[in-house]
């Protein structure tokens, strides 16, 4: 396969009600998509990042730089030889920006299985047909608010909440969705890095809620701190922010920072970084599941097809449309009995509809050309 050439479609896609994390608020999801375009066909992917730097070091803005002066030209040197695992290699000697590096792996990927007729499902290893579906709720301003909204996603029934957890919106919280829904709910919290070590002894009253477990209490690059919250609370750590690579992933877990891994491929770098940390999870019998970046059709499909691995045990932030969007750029993804089916079509198995995107596309600009 050979780059033609590569386009970035700027978007704004309103969300159907305002996220907020102990990071910040979204009312929209300000992206882009990238389109590449290669001599076998096309490929799309959808950067996971926000225009801010808030959730991680990278924002839109930078991964638009390092695509076009950076990542791209040493793919498209690979000139007739490009293929979706040789872009890690190419990309190696430039650091960090994992999640610029994953959309162009992600669109290359896209292009490829299109050109085999292969879809992600099956060139990832895909076991499932469907996955069980979680959905995450944000901080809200009250607690009646907060119970209304996860009743509604229980009667559209979703098998799993995450709760958005801050200082001050924690311990009560929880205890009110345990005691509305009772002790069978697969329940969970996610902190996005809001605490310290010296939260210990207030995290852990949420030990006597039964949580799935607690994700990302600490900052990121805290693995030690994690792991010594881990021997002072009973609710299982999971990571989200800390673990960018399966090198990370194997440090987290020889030093006990967690017992649980939220993989989103964007942020190890692409699905194929992704696939080798459920691998290495899977061999140490711990249990992984999807993330989510209030991703769009187009980045949801292949994040389904990974949540399919058969090590992916606990159900995923991988939400139906509607969750997010009041009209999405692919077809709709559904809720059916609590589970959304893994696309089986070429590449990702969606296509993007051209009127729902001109209607949020703000600018397209194009990166690369031969
Ligand atoms: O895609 O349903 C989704 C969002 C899930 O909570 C979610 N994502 O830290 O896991 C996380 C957050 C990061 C994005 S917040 C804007
Ligand atoms: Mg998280």
């Amino acid at each position: 396969m050979r780059i033609e050439h590569v386009e970035l479609v700027a978007i704004e896609v309103p969300l159907v009600g305002a996220f907020r994390t102990s990071f910040g608020t979204d009312t929209v999801r300000s992206t882009f998509l990238l389109r590449v375009v290669t001599d076998t066909g096309e490929g799309w992917a959808e950067f996971a990042g926000d225009p801010e730097p808030l959730y991680c070091a990278e924002f839109n803005a930078s991964a638009e730089l390092v695509l076009r002066d950076h990542l791209i030209p040493r793919v498209a040197a690979l000139g007739d030889g490009v293929t979706a695992a040789k872009v890690g290699p190419a990309l190696e000697a430039v650091k960090g920006h994992r999640l610029a590096k994953a959309v162009l792996e992600t669109a290359l990927l896209d292009a490829e299985l299109r050109s085999y007729a292969m879809s992600f499902a099956t060139y990832l290893g895909s076991v499932k047909e469907r996955v069980p579906s979680g959905v995450s709720v944000g901080i809200m301003d009250s607690l009646p608010e907060l119970l209304t909204a996860v009743e509604g996603y229980l009667a559209d029934g979703y098998l799993r909440i995450k709760l958005k957890i801050e200082p001050g919106w924690d311990v009560e919280p929880v205890r009110a969705v345990r005691a509305a829904f009772g002790d069978d709910l697969l329940l969970q919290v996610d902190a996005n890095t809001a605490y310290s070590l010296t939260d210990a002894e207030h995290l852990r009253a949420l030990d006597d809620f039964g949580l799935l477990l607690i994700e990302q209490p600490l900052d990121e690059d805290d693995l030690r701190g994690h792991a010594e919250l881990s021997k002072l609370i009973r609710t299982p750590i999971c990571l989200d922010e800390s673990i960018t690579s399966a090198r990370d992933a194997a440090a987290a877990l020889a030093l006990g920072a967690c017992r649980v891994i939220n993989i989103k491929p964007a942020r190890v770098g692409g699905y194929l970084e992704a696939r080798r940390i459920h691998d290495l999870s899977v061999a140490n019998g711990v249990p992984v599941w999807c993330g989510g970046m209030l991703e769009t059709g187009v980045g949801r499909a292949a994040n389904l097809a990974l949540a399919a691995l058969p090590g992916f045990v606990l159900p995923g932030d991988t939400s139906a449309s509607a969750r997010y969007y009041a009209e999405d750029l692919t077809e709709p993804f559904v809720l059916e009995d609590g589970h959304i089916a893994v696309p089986d079509g070429p590449g990702t198995g969606v296509t993007v509809r051209p009127d729902a995107l001109a209607k949020v596309t703000t600018g397209r600009r194009g990166l690369y050309a031969r």
